[in-house]
């Protein structure tokens, strides 16, 4: 893999582990589901790491189903005791304290990958890239890869 800037930033905000915790928004719609893989890829292929990609709620709209059906089934619903601190979060298509994701306040995101409205607690992120001006994520993750 081309190791590019925010490629290497985030090799840098990950080093130390060897786990990745990829977390969507609630209910995620197929820009938050491609961005989570988008991210997988990049950390399991690009960097050698293993990542799961998490979930709160459902998967309930018919091309939401259809996509991860396409693509074999890649996210797993997410339980509160699977948030640990000791394995590096990743939150797509959402930020901290957003309100549509499982995050709790007490535990910080390593990674946060997003195209809404920034928010101030995402600079706490050892990396960000929150642009409001990009249609969506996974174009955010495209350009990485
Ligand atoms: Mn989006």
């Amino acid at each position: 893999m081309n190791m590019t800037g925010p490629i290497i930033k985030i090799y840098k905000a990950l080093e130390g582990y060897k786990q990745l915790l990829i977390i969507p928004h609630n209910d995620p719609d197929p820009d938050a589901i491609a961005t989570a893989i988008g991210l997988r890829y990049l950390v399991t292929e690009g960097l050698g790491m293993t990542a799961q990609i998490g979930y709160r709620g459902i998967i309930g709209r018919s091309e939401n189903k259809a996509l991860v059906r396409y693509l074999d089934h890649p996210l797993q619903k997410l339980d509160q005791q699977e948030i640990r601190q000791n394995i590096p979060i990743a939150l797509v298509d959402t930020q901290p304290g957003a309100g549509n994701n499982p995050l709790p306040e007490n535990i910080p995101a390593t990674i946060v990958i997003d195209h809404h409205e920034w928010r101030e607690i995402s600079s706490k992120a050892r990396f960000f890239d929150i642009r409001p001006e990009i249609g969506a994520s996974a174009t955010i993750l495209t350009e990485y890869l």
